[in-house]
């Protein structure tokens, strides 16, 4: 006997995954956990004759010659079938997209950095050319979607794309897609997000708007990351966090939601010994005060762990200057010899403008070009400090919109910041 299996609180990925498996391995027979997410369970609740399958409690284990493992790597996230993991006449076969280690060893692993397993497995179906019904269709790009946050998550790779493409060929029905990927949001979610929002705190930390906050909660709640999901995005924040406090249970639970690329909840997470990826995560901390809880996160995105880039390392020095009573016939040479487009003014080593191609245009008459660079000048000065993150200069430039920062320590110009850096910085940021 041929089984395929996967981890509890089984999402659609997982679940796509193990019936894309059952057409590739020919007789086996996929086995979903009790435990499975809410989404997924008002899936099979509609589709249960379509997609049919066992529970781990009616498998025979002494039967398994072979089992086919989806989604993860760890036996700690298996139901149920802790009793294959000491035989050793197993054939055991992974696939996973995630890239961490795990204790399940397999004769056989198929583990890419893709943003979905299903896309993993389109690529065999492709391969072997199988042909897919749309309902399997319409389950695969589930899988793909929500692993992928629709294609946007960081983690996204052009052969999810391909493969969503491929999906959508095969008349995936994205009515249907859209109906189930929406969360499970009900009353008991919506009462938790009225008493995030009144109890919210905003902080600006390493240049990343973050709220943080605290609720109590009673038993199990289903559904918290759409929570603070809705919680990041009403706050309008870069990052948000909810620590969900058990007092009966005595654990918190945190979970975490990002929009910023380089602010990666799943390091955090990691560190407070959860996980996760960039864009979300969570983690269940026993025996851990609230208080400590959050000094901890906030210690985490203020120290290098996280945004450890900051101004000082993508500014460029030694910055060219120009003295205030310098002419403009003089600037402009030095701004074409240097190939700027601006330059900061200083007098007696303090700034005191910023002179860039623009400003020419004022200049009516050859005589002007005599006039100091003083006169021209633009005095509105907007500069950073060289401790800040790249995040904070691009905001910057964008509210008060300058092309380039002058970085500014202890009164002196030490640096610069163009517009051109910060792009530099943000797509070498962009996983390959
Ligand atoms: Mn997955």
């Amino acid at each position: 006997m041929i089984i395929i299996i996967t981890h509890k609180n089984t999402d659609f990925d997982a679940l796509a995954s193990v019936m894309a498996g059952t057409l590739l391995f020919s007789g086996a027979i996929p086995v979903i956990p009790k435990s499975i997410n809410p989404n997924v369970k008002a899936f099979l609740s509609i589709h249960k004759d379509i997609f049919q399958y066992i529970t781990p409690d009616q498998v025979d284990p002494d039967a398994v010659k072979k089992v086919v493992v989806m989604d993860v790597n760890k036996w700690e996230r298996i139901e149920g079938l802790a009793s294959l993991k000491n035989r050793n006449d197993l054939e055991v076969v992974v696939w996973d997209h995630h890239m961490i280690p795990g204790n399940i060893e397999a004769q056989q692993v198929c583990q890419e950095k893709m943003g979905a397993t299903i896309t993993l497995m389109v690529r065999e179906l492709k391969k072997e050319r199988k042909i897919i019904t749309p309902m399997q269709a319409t389950l695969f790009l589930l899988g793909l979607y929500e692993d992928t946050g629709n294609l946007t998550f960081s983690s996204t790779t052009a052969e999810d794309a391909y493969a969503a493409a491929w999906l959508l060929e095969r008349k995936a029905d994205l009515s249907i897609v859209n109906a189930f990927l929406r969360p499970a949001y009900g009353e008991k979610q919506k009462h938790i997000l009225f008493e995030m929002l009144k109890s919210a705190n905003r902080i600006k930390l390493n240049g990343y708007k973050i709220s943080l906050s605290r609720v109590e909660i009673e038993g199990h709640v289903d559904s918290l990351a759409v929570v603070v999901r809705m919680f990041r995005e009403i706050l309008n924040v870069d990052a948000a966090f909810g620590i969900f406090i058990n007092t009966s249970r005595k654990r918190n639970i945190v979970i975490g939601r990002s929009n910023a690329a380089t602010l990666d909840i799943g390091s955090i997470m990691k560190a407070l010994g959860g996980g996760g990826h960039p864009g979300a995560g969570s983690a269940l901390l026993k025996s851990v005060s609230p208080d400590a809880v959050e000094e901890l996160i906030l210690s985490l995105i203020s120290g290098n762990q996280i945004s450890s880039i900051q101004i000082s390392d993508i500014m460029s020095f030694p910055v060219v200057t120009v003295g205030a009573d310098t002419t403009m016939q003089k600037t402009a040479s030095i701004l074409r010899d240097k190939g700027c487009t601006g330059v900061p003014v200083v007098d007696n080593d303090v700034l005191v403008g910023i002179i860039s191609r623009r400003d020419f245009r004022k200049i009516r008459k050859e005589s002007n070009l005599k006039s100091p660079v003083k006169a021209y000048m633009s005095r509105n000065l907007v500069t950073i400090e060289p401790g800040k993150s790249p995040m904070e200069a691009s905001r910057l430039m964008v509210r008060h919109d300058v092309g380039r920062l002058p970085v500014v320590e202890d009164g002196r110009v030490i640096g610069i910041v163009t517009r051109s850096d910060a792009m530099l910085y943000f797509y070498d940021q962009l996983p390959d």
